[in-house]
């Protein structure tokens, strides 16, 4: 379903003179507000294909009804999400569970809905109706070098699949690894998995990256074989100049300091992508920002700094996703408000002042050095972000029209109160 653009208007024109009078308050305390909303307005965020349905757990799946039955329909309501918000303007795909028949549709549709492909995820973690050789001990660290071609085959295939729809980057998270001590060869399934990941690597289009993702622990328990941002940067680094570390937040052991991981990596130029969510115990696919806005903050604002020394383009040289699940919400809303954590805390980093941040590192001033970060954190820059939205003709408030709209209701209607998106 779509919005009709005169209930976006509308619903613009009743908050109006309240943002206004927050916009004029923000603004008259920050430099350069322009800049900063036209580097917002330009940032989008990509939406997983898995994230549009209702999550569960090992333990059960509760589904909230309207979920999307077909590609078609997740492309429909990430176009939904980025009417609302202008921020989701691409969808990452995951194969087989998205695999499109018919490419050049899915292409038309995605351009009807302004949305573009991110990155495209393969997926070795399961076994699918029909499929060979079995997972269940891994797939390119196996033993057994069938299993090993049938996973490098799967993998160009999905880079196959992300040509035929215009993607540019393959994500690769292995859950390989091992559950008991002893189980593993830890070196020669490394050294396998190398193996597997050059075959892919030279399947490559040359415009083309490949994001090596890393997890600590889940579904193997006692090791994994990219485990951490140590593992995945010698795969990426032996692999070549397409191949580059992605930071899913969830992925580490608990405390693990993402922030100086980001910067270390950009510093090396081995930052490829992103996903975001938020956790509390482990890998949890909470909504970004509801657990710890503050570490999401000093994230991004390593991002900033590292790819300002760079030079790079926030909008565009690194993959931003979403990766994240939805047990007990909509999905959608769900989305919308990550969506808006990951441009808060955007916003904020905009906003630090790096010349006095410098400076008092130089001094070995800890005390203005905290100030300078915290003087930014605790900005209230949701006017801002409101203001990009509006700019580039989104909602002031996405989560109230949507709400105000029935969304929820009118797909239930359309797709049924019983519907199950493919997905985790
Ligand atoms: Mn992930």
């Amino acid at each position: 379903m779509r919005i009709a653009q005169h209930k976006i208007d509308d619903h613009n024109q009743a908050l109006m003179a309240a943002h206004q009078r927050a916009f004029q308050y923000l603004s008259g305390e920050i430099d350069h507000v322009q800049d900063i909303i036209q580097q917002l307005v330009a940032f989008q965020v990509g939406i997983p294909s898995w994230a549009l349905g209702t999550g569960g757990t090992r333990f059960g799946r509760f589904p909230g009804g309207g979920e999307p039955r077909s590609l078609e329909e997740k492309i429909e309501d990430v176009g939904l999400l980025h009417q609302l918000n202008q921020s989701s303007g691409a969808i990452s795909l995951h194969i087989p569970w998205d695999t499109a028949n018919n490419p050049a549709h899915i292409k038309a549709v995605a351009a009807q809905n302004g949305i573009r492909f991110d990155a495209v995820n393969s997926n070795t973690f399961q076994d699918q109706p029909g499929q060979t050789h079995s997972y269940k001990f891994g797939s390119l660290q196996h033993v057994d070098k069938a299993v090993r071609q049938q996973a490098i085959d799967h993998n160009i295939e999905v880079i196959r699949q992300g040509i035929a729809v215009g993607s540019d980057a393959l994500t690769v998270w292995l859950s390989d690894g091992s559950c008991f001590p002893g189980q593993l060869n830890f070196r020669q399934a490394f050294q396998r998995t190398l193996e597997g990941l050059r075959e892919i690597y030279a399947a490559l289009p040359d415009n083309w990256k490949m994001f090596v993702e890393y997890k600590a622990a889940e579904p193997n328990f006692y090791s994994t074989t990219v485990g951490d941002w140590g593992q995945s940067y010698l795969f990426s680094s032996k692999l070549g100049p397409k191949a580059y570390t992605l930071v899913d937040l969830g992925h580490h052991l608990p405390n693990a300091n993402i922030e100086q991981i980001v910067a270390l990596l950009l510093m090396e130029g081995k930052l490829g992508g992103f996903h975001f969510n938020d956790s509390k115990y482990g890998d949890d696919d909470l909504t970004v920002g509801s657990i710890k806005p503050y570490q999401l903050f000093l994230i991004f604002n390593e991002l900033v700094e590292g790819m300002d020394a760079r030079d790079m383009n926030h909008a565009t040289d690194l993959g931003w996703m979403i990766d994240a699940s939805h047990n007990v919400k909509d999905p959608l809303e769900d989305l919308l408000q990550s969506v808006e954590a990951i441009m808060i805390s955007y916003a904020q980093a905009l906003l630090v002042n790096r010349k006095k941040l410098l400076a008092a590192q130089e001094q070995n001033d800890v005390v203005t050095a905290q100030e300078v970060l915290q003087q930014a954190f605790r900005t209230d820059v949701r006017a801002l972000v409101a203001a990009a939205r509006l700019q580039a003709g989104g909602a002031l408030n996405p989560l109230a029209l949507y709400r105000a709209e029935k969304v929820r209701e009118e797909l239930i209607r359309e797709r049924g109160a019983k519907t199950m998106a493919t997905g985790l």
